[in-house]
């Protein structure tokens, strides 16, 4: 006899139509999405998941950060939910699944149970975090990791973009800051389901990341300060060119992370020199080193070794240096309860699977540190994501979503 809801499935259509929905919103110039946090795009997006969510039945929440929490009542309303979500924010040139697939995921689970007239005793809550990218405003899984209680909102909300705007008055200007106090609420159990971002899942033709681990990452902001003149009348001993500084930095970064293969990795994305005029010596730059290692040790070795790189680089060009920590977690390890919930369900639905560890940081990382959390990740085409041409196939969203459905229910309790 099948046990409670051993042959659910989603609606893959459904999920996937909403997707396309979805990204329709905050387009990008090369079929991916440009809905960065807090910008008129994002608030659009809320809006239109906000109708679902109505029409699906559900109680919306917002705190004071921004994150979004609809709930589907349980037949034991004092129990606390279980919560199923990821983000819809986006990179400047972002695809249309990273964060996108967990939030509507989760929404598809309510819509599966509400066509299936099936209760649970947990509720559950569809959450959409603020701010995980941090591409426009540091540091990525912000409201997230306010709620865990390791950012403090007060502090976020001075952090401005670099148009000098700041991230608190953008979300009041989009209408979504909330009033619910971040954190107060209870979580039973956290899911999120992912794209793995990565080509190991395709590589290996595996329908379902396990996700048992996520590594830990560093941002560092530096500045370097030089001095502007003129580059054709200043002869080359007498330049402080923090241009020149940059550039050694980004090739040091690469050096270290290829120490620690085959995990660690290390790069510069974010890149500003000024006055960015052709025939200026750089007087100043500003970028931002990304590093990232499964091992705890390695990450901190990372950074030392970084810091003192930079101060030789800028020693022998008689160059200034600021460095900021401006992003941080560790190494991350999930919820061994969860991580079997997702395990067994792929085995019951008869998916492919293998353990993974999350390259990227998603928002579990910081909700594990108040509730139990663990990941659901699928397959993406070429392992290619933070890109416009990220692609995914709906047969992977919605084999990823199946798992991430009977993982929610089996932690939140089918009532017969
Ligand atoms: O940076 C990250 O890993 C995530 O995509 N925000
Ligand atoms: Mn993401
Ligand atoms: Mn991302």
């Amino acid at each position: 006899m099948a046990a409670p809801g051993e042959n659910l499935r989603i609606n893959s259509d459904r999920l996937w139509d909403s997707i396309m929905e979805m990204a329709k919103i905050g387009p990008g110039i090369a079929g991916g999405n440009n809905r960065q946090t807090v910008t008129d795009e994002d608030g659009e997006g809320r809006h239109l998941f906000k109708r679902w969510c109505d029409a699906a039945g559900l109680e919306m929440g917002v705190d004071e950060m921004g994150t979004m929490f609809a709930r589907r009542e349980g037949t034991d309303p004092s129990l606390p939910p279980v919560y199923v979500g990821s983000h819809l924010d986006t990179q400047p040139t972002g695809g249309k699944y990273d964060g996108v697939l967990g939030v509507l995921g989760g929404l598809e689970i309510v819509r599966s149970l509400n066509d299936l007239g099936i209760k649970t005793k947990h509720p559950i809550v569809v959450t959409n975090w603020t701010n995980e990218e941090g591409a426009r405003f540091a540091p990525a899984m912000m409201a997230s990791g306010v709620f865990a209680g390791v950012l403090d909102q007060a502090d976020v909300y001075g952090h401005t973009d670099k148009n000098g705007k700041k991230f608190g008055e953008e979300l009041e200007r989009i209408g979504w800051k909330g009033t619910e106090k971040v954190g107060d609420r209870k979580i039973h159990a956290f899911f999120e389901l992912h794209i793995e971002q990565g080509p190991i899942l395709e590589d290996e033709d595996i329908d379902i990341g396990v996700v048992t681990h996520g590594q830990g990452l560093k941002w560092l902001q530096v500045t370097l300060t030089g001095k502007e003149a003129h580059t054709g009348s200043t002869p080359m001993p007498k330049r402080r060119n923090a241009g020149l500084g940059m550039a050694r930095v980004i090739e040091l970064v690469h050096e270290i992370a290829m120490d620690y293969q085959p995990d660690a990795v290390g790069a510069v994305g974010h890149m500003e020199a000024y006055p960015n005029s052709r025939n200026i010596i750089a007087g100043r730059t500003v970028f931002t080193i990304d590093i990232r290692s499964p091992e705890k040790e390695v990450l901190d070795a990372m950074d030392a070794r970084v810091r003192e790189g930079i101060d030789t680089i800028c020693e022998a060009l008689d160059i200034q240096y600021k460095v900021e920590q401006v992003g941080h977690f560790d190494p991350v390890t999930f919820d061994a309860g969860c991580v079997k919930a997702i395990r067994d369900a792929a085995d019951r639905l008869g998916y492919t699977h293998r353990n993974i560890v999350s390259g990227a940081g998603h928002d579990a990382c910081w909700i594990n540190r108040v509730a139990p959390t663990a990941m659901v990740m699928c397959p993406c085409v070429d392992g290619l994501s933070h890109n416009e041409a990220e692609e995914i196939t709906k047969e992977w969203a919605g084999a990823g979503a199946d798992v991430l459905f009977h993982a929610v229910v089996e932690t939140a309790v089918i009532v017969e």
